[in-house]
């Protein structure tokens, strides 16, 4: 079953995707998410003028085949760009596999392990009692799971605050704007946002947090520390993941359960994090960690070591993406839970599909392949929009992890 062509569809319904169409002889097609927030184009580039000329012709059942032709074929290793076109094509060679067979993707991947996935909401407020806002209209909505950023006192901006009525959305038009950050703030208020949480919402549902990278480990074990009477669901990118011995010092000091991953590429980057049980939660993308193929392999690393699976779903990861991870995280035995940040209508409309959301949980859909289309006429009319993500800087001027 050659595939006889290939496309890559940028769109900006809102926000920038681009998305990998493969066609084959039978007149099947699939698609994978490429979105790279914030750098799309280089993404695009690298299918169109390096990967598409070479899988054309080849065989689009050979899934694993092709994987191993792009990596090992690269002769350059690892890397968001790289490992989002591969991603990007494994992703498009299971929808197609999926159609062949006439089954939903997870079906493939050994069956539905749970009823449905449980997902988490991002609720969030310029101050606490915004916050607390935000938190109760997502339990209204039936969330289980619920991830709160606030503004810190004395901080003009921080990460993961909306402006106004938008939705938070990580990119922005024009040139990137910049955060102000201060550490001491930050550890001072923390706690107190989540003893309010608690508070007002009980002990039941489950809160999660983004430190967002901002921390040093030092720092980070004192986050963890002062958060364990509010006992998160997780803390989320306490310090930069590079550092993996990092890890090491953060759980000598608390038992605050920690998420790591979401710019993360392959199992390389997370293997010391696993294998020493650093973390409890791995949060590598399909598109971003190289398709289905690779997300599997790192959560049978994950299963060995008792960490479970919590892909990244903010809305800059399009809904070929959330379809993707909805039909991985029904599968695996070892998942967690499953970031959904809703996308526009806009966004929906390009992209129809069949997975939803109910009482706290998302289902894929039984529809053949991955359940998701791309409307082409309609994506022709929302042209490129380059946005920047933020930065961050410190009280002092110094450029920060944002
Ligand atoms: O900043 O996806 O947990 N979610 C996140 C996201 C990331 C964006 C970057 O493009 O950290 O909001
Ligand atoms: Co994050």
């Amino acid at each position: 079953m050659q595939i006889t062509d290939a496309r890559v569809i940028v769109t900006c319904p809102g926000r920038n995707f681009v998305t990998l169409k493969i066609l084959t002889e039978d007149g099947v097609y699939g698609l994978g998410d490429a979105t790279l927030n914030g750098r799309e184009l280089a993404v695009a580039s690298y299918l169109n003028d390096h990967v598409i000329p070479l899988i054309i012709g080849r065989d689009a059942r050979r899934i694993e085949d092709l994987w191993q032709y792009l990596y090992k074929g690269a002769y350059w290793r690892r890397g968001p760009v790289t490992m989002s076109a591969i991603a990007a094509v494994d992703t498009a060679l299971w929808d197609i596999k999926g159609k062949v067979a006439n089954l939903p993707v997870y079906q493939l991947l050994g069956g539905a392990s749970r009823e449905g996935v449980m997902v988490y909401g991002h609720a969030n407020g310029t101050d606490v009692e915004d916050a607390v806002k935000s938190v109760a209209h997502y339990l209204d909505l039936g969330y289980k799971a619920i991830r709160v950023q606030s503004g810190v006192p004395g901080l003009s901006s921080t990460y993961g605050v909306g402006r106004g009525t938008m939705p938070y959305e990580p990119a922005e038009k024009g040139a990137a704007p910049e955060n102000r950050w201060s550490t001491e703030a930050y550890l001072n208020f923390v706690p107190k946002l989540f003893a309010r949480m608690r508070s007002e919402f009980g002990d039941e549902i489950h809160l999660l947090h983004d430190v967002h990278h901002r921390l040093t480990p030092i720092e980070a074990a004192r986050a963890g520390r002062s958060l364990e009477p509010y006992h998160l669901f997780w803390l989320e990118d306490p310090t930069p993941g590079e550092l993996q011995q990092g890890f090491r010092l953060i759980r000598q000091h608390t038992v605050t359960p920690l998420a790591v991953g979401e710019v993360f590429n392959t199992i390389f980057d997370c293997q010391q994090l696993i294998q020493e049980q650093l973390i409890d939660y791995i949060r590598t993308t399909v598109v971003h960690a190289g398709g289905i193929s690779h997300l599997r392999k790192i959560a049978a690393l994950a299963e060995l070591h008792q960490v479970r699976t919590g892909s990244h779903g903010a809305t800059d990861l399009s809904p070929v993406c959330m379809a993707a991870a909805l039909h991985f995280d029904l599968s695996v035995h070892n998942f967690g839970v499953q970031e959904y940040m809703r996308h526009t209508d806009e966004t929906d409309a390009v992209f129809p599909h069949e997975y939803g959301f109910q009482d706290g949980f998302m289902y894929p859909g039984d529809a053949p392949g991955l359940g998701v289309d791309i409307d082409e006429d309609l994506a022709a009319v929302y042209a490129y929009d380059p946005a920047f993500l933020p930065v961050n800087r410190t009280l002092d001027g110094t450029m920060h992890s944002w």
